[in-house]
């Protein structure tokens, strides 16, 4: 009876709760195994206090020896399950997370000696992805990573030096962020080893905990308001700095597959230096081109994949 109470709790602290965990990483598409060059927590709790001492890598419960091989350049999927190992039972509606628990999506990258051995504590971070809110549809990150499976994307820079480096993949959802406190942080800790690539070390760079501070918008907010999660139509302030993006002269950055929707009608940065696709008569946009948006007057159909709207000022060629 005892044991069955406490499964009973167990169970329904983590269904009802809907938490997840960072636990596997893939590389141009290539699974790397579960748990295989990951730092994972034991359990799928949040962090809840942004000056918490694990908000570098979690509290590390699994962790191996491997160092996982990233090309620069490459798209990078780092894989949230509800529990360790997947989902909870079958047809779990809170794997990889609840719907619930909206919230941005991050990836920052700290240059370290050895990938597998190296103490978390006292890194510098330089971010290198986020996906925060799309006010128009009321989509964000989290959206992004349920609707590909738990799978959260990037692309390596393509410019950084080379060697080891630890990845640290978070997300926030912010279903009680309506108080400080609230908003709960999910992340853990890759090991890999960057090839190829330049010589950069980007220079901004911030350390966990101290990034982010308990009152910032981006962190305390409530964004159940109005008929849509859209944070009532107001752009969402993505906490920590701006991502890193390689200096002009070095290889070009890869372009993400998922821009951030910009407040604001702006000119959109071109992925390459190379010429955009001729207007109008009949050319492609490449994969991860801009095809679409206000104000454009370039290809609006995909050489492969297809065109979806990123905001009103911006369509994307996607898989
Ligand atoms: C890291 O990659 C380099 C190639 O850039 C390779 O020589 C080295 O053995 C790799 N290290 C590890 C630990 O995988
Ligand atoms: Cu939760």
């Amino acid at each position: 009876m005892k044991f069955a109470s406490v499964l009973a709790a167990l169970t329904f602290a983590s269904v009802a709760y809907g938490h997840t965990i960072f636990q596997k990483i893939s590389v141009n598409g290539a699974d790397q195994g579960q748990l295989k060059g990951v730092r994972a927590p034991g359990n799928n709790n949040p962090i809840q206090n942004v000056n918490d001492g694990a908000m570098a890598c979690n509290n590390i419960q699994h962790r191996d020896n491997n160092i996982i091989n990233v090309p620069s350049g490459a798209r990078v999927g780092a894989w949230w399950g509800h529990i360790i190992g997947g989902a909870q039972g079958p047809n779990d509606p809170d794997h990889p997370i609840a719907p619930s628990h909206k919230g941005p999506t991050m990836v920052y990258l700290a240059k370290v000696d050895n990938a597998a051995n190296a103490n978390p504590s006292g890194l510098r971070w330089f971010k290198v992805f986020e996906e925060g809110l799309n006010n128009g549809n009321g989509q964000w990150g989290v959206d992004t990573m349920i609707k590909n499976g738990g799978w959260q994307y990037f692309n390596m820079p393509t410019c950084i030096a080379p060697g080891h480096y630890l990845m640290r993949i978070e997300l926030i959802a912010l279903h009680s962020a309506y108080t400080q406190g609230g908003a709960q942080f999910y992340l853990g800790c890759g090991q890999i080893n960057v090839t190829g690539g330049g010589s950069v070390t980007p220079s901004e760079t911030v350390s966990f905990p101290g990034a982010y501070q308990g009152n910032h918008p981006g962190i305390t907010i409530a964004i159940y308001q109005g008929t849509i999660p859209n944070n009532a139509g107001r752009p969402y302030s993505i906490p920590g700095p701006r991502p890193f993006t390689c200096p002009a002269g070095q290889p070009a950055p890869a372009p993400q597959p998922t821009p951030q929707p910009q407040p604001q009608p702006q000119p959109q940065p071109q992925p390459n230096p190379q010429p955009a696709p001729n207007p109008g008569n009949g050319a492609s946009a490449p994969l991860y081109g801009q095809c679409g948006g206000t104000g454009w007057t370039g290809a609006t159909n995909c050489e492969s994949g297809s065109c979806k709207a990123v905001n009103d000022w911006y369509s994307q060629c996607v898989p």
